[in-house]
C-alpha cells in the first residue's frame, strides 16, 4: 500500500507522523498495513541522517515515505528528496508566493529549479539514467502544503491556482492556535474554516489532507472528502497502548 493508490485511484491514505528515529517503528507500521508515514523534521528531533534509515526501511516495508520538512526552505525540501522521500510536506504555506517557492524546491527545470545532483540516493546512486532521472523526479515527486493560518486561509484562491501542489493540508492544531482557540481542534468555529478550505481545494480538484487524534476523527474527515489522513503521532500512540496496558494490570 502506498500513496500511489490515492493519486491513481482516488482512495484514501493513512499515515502516522514519527518522531522517533528508528527504522524498525517503519517496519512495524508497514506491517501493520499503513500507507505511508511522514517523517517529521518539524517537531522533535529527527534529522536527516535518521530520515533516510527511515526512508530505506518505509521502501523495504511498501510505505510511502513522506518528509515534514521544518519550513519553507529549498536546501531543506532538496535534501529531503535527494534521500528519496516520494514527498515532501511543508509547513505554514500562506501566500501564493509560498507554494510556487516550494514547487520551485521540488521540482527540477523546467518545472522548477531544484538543486541538481546525480550521486544521492533518489537518484540510485547514478545508477538511474541520466536524462530519465529527472523526468521521473519530476513525475513522481509529491508536494503536500500544509494552510493552517489566518493568510493561508485568506489567500487559499491564489494558492489553490499554484501548479504542481497535489496535497492541500489542513493542521487543524496550528488553524486553532490562529484562531486564538489553541488545541480547540473540535471548536465550531476551527471546524467550519476547516470545511471550507476543504470545499474550496475539492472544487478545485485538489486531494485535501488532515491530521486527526483518533479513528473517529478520521471518519468524519473522510466523510467530507478527506483522503490524505494523518493519523497521530508515534509517540501518542504508543504512550496510549502502555498506559492502557499499566491501568489494566494495576488496577485489574
Ligand atoms: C497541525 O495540526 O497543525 C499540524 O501541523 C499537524 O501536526
Amino acid at each position: 500500500m502506498t500513496l500511489n493508490r490515492m493519486f491513481e485511484k482516488k482512495q484514501a491514505a493513512f499515515g502516522p507522523f514519527l518522531k522517533l528515529p528508528n527504522p524498525a517503528l517503519v517496519e512495524i507500521i508497514g506491517i501493520a498495513g499503513f500507507d505511508f508515514v511522514i517523517i517529521d523534521c518539524e517537531h522533535g528531533p529527527l534529522d536527516m541522517l535518521v530520515a533516510e534509515e527511515m526512508v530505506r526501511a518505509a521502501k523495504l516495508s511498501g510505505l510511502s515515505a513522506v518528509i515534514r520538512v521544518s519550513e519553507n526552505n529549498p536546501a531543506l525540501i532538496s535534501r529531503a528528496l535527494d534521500i528519496g522521500a516520494d514527498a515532501v510536506q511543508v509547513p505554514q504555506v500562506s501566500t501564493r508566493t509560498d507554494a510556487e517557492k516550494v514547487v520551485q524546491a521540488a521540482k527540477f527545470a523546467p518545472l522548477g529549479e531544484r538543486g541538481v545532483c546525480r550521486y544521492v540516493r533518489a537518484a540510485g546512486y547514478s545508477s538511474v539514467d541520466r536524462q530519465a532521472y529527472f523526468t521521473l523526479a519530476n513525475q513522481n515527486t509529491r508536494t503536500i502544503i500544509h494552510i493552517e493560518g489566518e493568510e493561508g486561509m485568506e489567500n487559499i484562491q491564489d494558492i489553490l491556482q499554484v501548479e504542481g501542489i497535489d496535497v492541500i493540508f489542513i493542521g487543524p492544531y496550528d488553524l486553532s492556535q490562529s484562531l486564538g482557540l489553541p488545541g480547540q481542534v473540535d471548536h465550531p468555529l476551527v471546524v467550519a474554516r476547516m470545511r471550507e478550505i476543504i470545499d474550496r481545494a475539492r472544487e478545485a480538484g485538489k486531494i485535501v489532507g488532515t491530521f486527526v487524534d483518533d479513528v473517529d476523527a478520521a471518519r468524519k474527515w473522510l466523510a467530507l472528502g478527506v483522503q490524505y489522513i494523518a493519523y497521530s503521532v508515534d509517540t501518542g500512540i504508543i504512550y496510549q497502548s502502555f498506559k492502557e496496558i499499566a491501568d489494566s494490570l494495576y488496577q485489574g
